[in-house]
């Protein structure tokens, strides 16, 4: 608040002086985001201090989470301190355009939905004044870098983030902790990273583990010339944090990842013990009274065990630890697919972190003596979800339909055992990046109209609803063109395509999984293109499809969709037959500084998962707030999407998680294809000579329509939803023509977005399950 940006400008300059003996204009984009990164530190530093020192005595909550896909940060940053136009300004008077900051590469420390919505509650609980911290993990190398070859196949490259150096962090060497392994003992060395406020003073924190060895040369072996052997302590403590897992809900049980999560909980939480014992004094009993930790997912569920030994060792028993941590955790589960839900063998965890298992066998003990019909162990395997929910207060969903099916369903007899702890906590995103940075255009027409600044209250935007005209909605198609045309500029640059703005712009952008169905949107189109050709729809109003995704490297089916969708795009992109109607285009390395340019520029959000898959969606609120409609399923937050906005305003389509359910058993989608000519067509293009096919694309087809030993023929209801999909596919494309009609449909979504800030969210979280109030100031 009330920061000096000609200040900032000139310790940007020293430190340019100094570090490089460059000036201004001749810094290199790296250089200046360092000499900036480390001026906007130094501006926010009595605010961050004040911060933790306000903060010390009171009742606090804690989220660890193995991801935080923060993106970039220099511009949010600025952002939120208010700075960021007069920065511009004084730049630009100097001759540096601060766009040049757009190099800077994505802090990508997360996969997807998940990790970005841990960043939208880090920076909603710091806006909203909620005593919120931050605990994660320093990986070296974030999610993997994704080009496409001559084939259209994802290739992927190590993400080399802070090779230029971090500026947003700083390294706390004296708060390093060990922890211990049966074969070595490591150090975790926190990094602080500021988590400002926006209208706020207040500047929170998010610390980040890094792996290091004690000794970080054995030179013994150094002297006896075997190199090798005396970098082999570094090397296997730095392995630990060198990565991040690139998977998205599939679970692989690999030792590395068992390391990385206990590294995460171990430390996080001696951590916390050490700073109670600071501010309260050495008797630990009253440790859930001041700490309240939120597990997202299961990923750092080892905390529970660990919390436990690291009571026992203060010299309690088993039973007051036990009942401490029953009051410090709750759990919030992201996914209910199967195959994600983390499930460790217990040889294996005991080979990596024998006295957690130890602990998790007697957790397990009490649970069956307690209720005989409920289990953590297993077959030999320690379940993490069961662990979070029995050693927790709380449990939550994500959006309503999703807290529903784990009522119902994922945790059907847990559910019937502890009725009270189950909630829901629907998720949100921050205004202030997917908003107020993304688009300030269509940020200063609301703020112009409304009256003032909405972005640290959505609820105001609720205002513009009875105020939508004609007048509002020209100017709202107005600033949708001017987004279109800056994506056509990025895109050029990216992608080297060039594109229409006047197109529709229909995106599907999210991680590439089978349920979120990026094939169904592919099939459509390809019918679409045969139907173009044969002139069946003369008055389809051009349309650009765009998709971002990246697949799990080991992923082959999620690849063959990839590439699938390249091929499709390069014979649609070069036929002339359709050049004026129809283009298909999917982005490389689609992420977080990618979506912020993709997502104001969309007219259309495919959110197109089968209803009971897509825990909530995020990306889905993201689209809205930035006026697309939405083209989707009853699924996840799609639902609640649509009662806020009416579902005259979208297009909603598909089965219901009950008429699947209800025709699961004697699902027969050749019956579909055989019956469907037009979806036949579509479908033989995964085998036929339309595109290029491969091994992996006939897998696809054969997947859709034989099945395999582990799945029935189209697990994921492609078919099932075809018809009417299409159906509401062409229907948006036939209301698209009635520009002013459209444009009223896409304001009524971004006037009904109110309850998807994840401001909402956060406090609901404060309230209802960390039982927290916000630091006054
Ligand atoms: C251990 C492997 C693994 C990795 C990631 C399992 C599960 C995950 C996550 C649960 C995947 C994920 O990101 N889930 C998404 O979480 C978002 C935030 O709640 C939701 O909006 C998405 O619907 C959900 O897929």
């Amino acid at each position: 608040m009330n920061y000096d940006c000609l200040s900032i400008l000139k310790w940007t300059e020293a430190q340019l002086k100094y570090t490089h003996d460059v000036s201004l204009q001749e810094a290199t984009p790296q250089e200046l985001h360092e000499a900036l990164g480390q001026a906007v530190m130094m501006a926010i530093s009595d605010n961050w201090n004040n911060s933790k020192h306000t903060r010390m005595h009171s009742r606090k909550a804690y989220y660890i989470s193995a991801e935080y896909l923060i993106g970039r940060l220099v511009y949010s940053n600025m952002y939120n301190m208010g700075i960021l136009d007069e920065m511009k300004q004084l730049f630009a008077e100097r001759g540096v355009d601060l766009a040049i900051l757009e190099d800077i590469e994505d802090a990508a420390l997360g996969n997807g939905g998940l990790g970005r919505l841990a960043a939208c509650f880090l920076d909603s609980a710091a806006s909203t004044n909620i005593p919120l911290s931050g605990y994660g993990l320093r990986y070296r190398f974030g999610l993997f870098k994704q080009k496409f070859d001559q084939n259209g196949s994802q290739v992927e490259a190590a993400d080399d983030w802070a090779k230029y150096g971090d500026p947003w962090s700083y390294r706390r060497y004296n708060h390093t902790v060990k922890v211990s392994f049966p074969d070595h003992t490591v150090l975790a060395v926190p990094y602080d990273v500021p988590v400002i406020g926006y209208g706020t003073k207040n500047v929170g924190t998010l610390r980040l583990w890094q792996c290091e060895a004690e000794e970080e040369l054995d030179f013994g072996a150094f002297n006896d010339q075997d190199y090798l052997r005396a970098l082999t302590q570094k090397n296997k403590a730095e392995d630990i944090t060198r990565v991040l897992y690139p998977n998205d809900s599939t679970w692989e049980g690999k030792r590395l990842r068992i390391k990385q999560q206990y590294v995460l909980s171990s430390a996080s939480l001696q951590d916390m013990i050490r700073t109670y014992k600071s501010a309260h004094g050495k008797d630990l009993s009253h440790f859930a009274d001041f700490y309240a930790v939120q597990l997202n997912d299961t990923h750092p569920a080892m905390s529970i065990p660990e919390l436990i030994r690291l009571l026992m060792l203060e010299g309690m028993n088993f039973e007051q630890s036990f009942n401490i941590a029953q009051k410090t955790f709750s759990y919030t589960n992201h996914t209910v697919m199967g195959e994600a839900l983390e499930k460790w063998n217990l040889e294996l965890m005991a080979s990596v972190v024998p006295e957690i298992v130890d602990i998790i066998l007697r957790i397990d003990a009490k649970l069956k003596s307690e209720h005989p019909e409920l289990f953590i162990v297993r077959d030999n395997t320690a379940h993490m979800a069961n662990l979070s929910v029995y050693v927790g207060t709380y449990v939550n969903g994500v959006a309503e339909i999703h807290s529903q099916i784990l009522k119902d369903d994922v945790f059907h007899q847990w559910y019937n055992a502890f009725p009270e702890r189950f909630q829901n906590k629907t998720n949100g995103v921050t205004p202030r990046r997917w908003m107020g940075l993304c688009n300030p255009e269509l940020t200063q027409m609301i703020k112009y109209r409304i009256g003032g600044d909405f972005l640290n209250d959505l609820d105001k935007i609720g205002k513009l609803k009875p105020m939508i005209d004609d007048d509002m909605v020209r100017q709202f198609n107005a600033i949708k063109h001017q987004k279109k045309e800056q994506l056509c500029q990025v895109l050029q640059k990216q992608e080297g395509i060039s594109l229409n703005p006047d197109f529709i712009f229909d995106v599907q952008v999210k991680r590439l999984h089978e349920y979120k169905r990026q094939l169904l949107n592919a099939l459509s189109i390809m019918d679409i293109y045969f139907r173009l050709k044969n002139g069946e729809l003369p008055d389809f109003q051009p349309t650009v499809y765009l998709f971002g995704a990246k697949s799990a490297p080991g992923y082959q089916r999620a690849k063959a969709v990839i590439r699938y969708i390249n091929r499709i795009a390069f014979l649609i992109n070069n036929d002339p037959a359709v050049s004026d109607k129809l283009k298909v285009i999917f982005v490389q390395n689609y992420n977080c500084s990618y979506a912020e340019h993709i997502i104001p520029a969309a007219d259309i959000s495919e959110q197109i998962s089968p209803a009971g898959t897509e825990a909530s969606g995020t990306g889905n609120m993201k689209l809205m707030l930035n006026g697309a409609v939405t083209l989707g399923t009853l699924d996840g937050a799609n639902v609640e999407i649509v009662k806020e906005a009416g579902m005259e305003n979208n297009y909603i389509f598909g089965a219901t998680v009950q008429q699947i359910n209800e025709c699961r058993d004697s699902y027969y989608p050749r019956g579909i294809y055989d019956a469907d000519y037009h979806l036949r067509r579509a479908i033989d293009t995964l085998v036929d000579s339309t595109v290029p096919t491969d091994d992996n694309q006939r897998d696809l087809y054969h997947a859709l329509l034989d099945g395999t030993h582990w799945h029935k023929a189209d697990h994921y209801f492609l078919l099932l939803d075809y018809a009417s999909y299409l159906d509401a596919k062409l229907r948006a494309n036939r209301d698209y023509a009635d520009r002013l009609n459209f444009g009223r449909k896409c304001l009524m979504n971004v006037a009904s977005g109110a309850k998807f800030s994840s401001d909402r969210t956060i406090r609901q979280y404060a309230e209802e399950i960390w039982h927290i109030e916000p630091t006054k100031y």
